[in-house]
């Protein structure tokens, strides 16, 4: 079998997906995410015009040779764009692998290690009502897990919190020329967090598993104080307390608290997780299949993580696209060390142009029977919505200088 054919095709349903196209001249195809929010464009002009070229005749089935030729052969290697074009070629070549084989990825990924995948959904509210009207919706809609992000008093636009009760995504990009600035104070928000979760405790009780994304805003120092002050609260686990770039910097956290931790949704190799994964200092690994550099790769650190206690917590957002999904709850379904799968769930029309086997109900996912992934693209629909220039937020301080957003 040769690849004749590898394509980019660039949508915006919505919201700005990328996906790599892979066509054998057996007629099978395979799909694979390339999608990178805010710096969509840069990916797929590594696929396109520096990758695609070199797929051209080459064996769908020599897998893990493409992905080190991919990773070894630009010489230049790690870092988000890089990551997220190899990881698009590598989910493309599963797909086709599991389709010749006639048999869903996880098969041949060592089969079903649980009879589904639990997730968790997003809840957010600008203030106490909103936000307990908000995990009651994720709550009826199957949710048992519910990640709580709210407003801060003093702050106009916060990561996670909707301008209206329980709208779109805030994360989905408008389709601004410019990125949308968010402020932030730090102590407003520490001072602010624990009632809160006081307050959803006191209205859902104690059983609930609680999740909160601190999005990367605290020094460790800080972070250790306000996984302190949420002990009484028992979350599953505070996500990105603090840059983990500064490995050793969780150190601090982890002498203070026993909150659990969530980190890596930015991290794109192992060697991003090094420490924190040797140390044990951290509970939870985040990477997705799209930044991670695909099946692959992600596979090998959940089994290095797997010798520390660690387990596995998928980025799942709406950010990454329902083939990127897709790939990931293949993996979710197979692995042992399967911690919980991040769900935002997909607008309808993102659902038609990627029609895809993987369910959800009762707050868990299924990857379905199709062979591959499970995805289809309906190429005519998704030229329908081309291509719009979106960012990410940015976010400023009070006295505006610029802070993790
Ligand atoms: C967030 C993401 O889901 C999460 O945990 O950190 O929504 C993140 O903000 C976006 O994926 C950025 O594109
Ligand atoms: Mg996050």
């Amino acid at each position: 079998m040769k690849i004749t054919d590898a394509k980019v095709v660039v949508t915006s349903p919505g919201r700005n997906f990328v996906t790599l196209k892979i066509t054998t001249d057996e007629g099978v195809t395979g799909l694979g995410d390339a999608t990178l929010n805010g710096r969509e464009l840069a990916v797929v002009s590594y696929l396109t015009d520096h990758v695609a070229p070199l797929l051209i005749g080459s064996d769908p089935h020599r897998i893990e040779d493409t992905w080190q030729f991919l990773y070894r052969g630009a010489y230049w290697r790690r870092g988000p764009v890089t990551m997220a074009a190899i990881a698009a070629v590598d989910v493309a070549l599963w797909d086709i692998k599991a389709k010749v084989a006639g048999l869903p990825l996880y098969q041949l990924l060592g089969g079903a290690s649980r009879e589904r995948v639990r997730t968790y959904g997003h809840a957010n509210g600008r203030d106490l009502p909103e936000l307990f009207d908000s995990i009651r919706a994720r709550l009826a809609e199957g949710y048992k897990s519910i990640r709580v992000q709210t407003g801060i008093p003093g702050l106009k636009a916060v990561y996670g919190v909707h301008s209206a009760p329980d709208a779109a995504n805030p994360t989905r990009l408008d389709q601004r020329v410019r990125p949308h600035v968010e402020d932030w104070d730090t102590d407003a928000y520490l001072r602010h967090i624990p009632g809160v979760f006081e307050a959803v405790r006191n209205e859902f009780g104690p059983e609930l598993p609680l999740l909160h994304d601190a999005h990367h805003r605290l020094t460790p120092l800080q972070a250790a104080r306000l996984g302190k002050e949420l002990e009484p609260y028992k979350l599953f686990w505070l996500e990105d307390c603090t840059p983990a770039e500064n490995q050793e910097g969780l150190r601090v956290v982890r002498r203070h608290t026993t909150t659990p931790l969530a980190i890596g949704e930015v991290f794109n190799t192992v060697f991003d997780y090094q420490t924190l994964v040797q140390e044990q200092l951290i509970d939870y690994v985040r990477s997705a299949v799209t930044h991670f550099g695909g099946v692959t790769p992600l596979r090998k650190l959940f089994d290095y993580a797997a010798q520390y206690q660690i387990r596995s917590a998928i980025h799942g957002p709406e950010d990454i696209s329902p083939v990127g999904m897709a790939a990931a709850v293949h993996l979710d379904l197979a692995i042992h060390n399967f911690g919980i799968q991040e769900y935002s769930g997909h607008t309808d029309l993102t659902n038609e142009v990627f029609r895809h086997a993987y369910t959800f109900s009762d707050g868990h996912l299924h990857p379905g029977e199709a062979p591959g992934i499970g995805v289809e693209l309906d190429e005519e629909l998704a030229a329908a919505h081309p291509y719009a220039q979106g960012y990410l937020p940015v976010n400023r301080l009070q006295d505006g200088t610029v802070h993790d957003w």
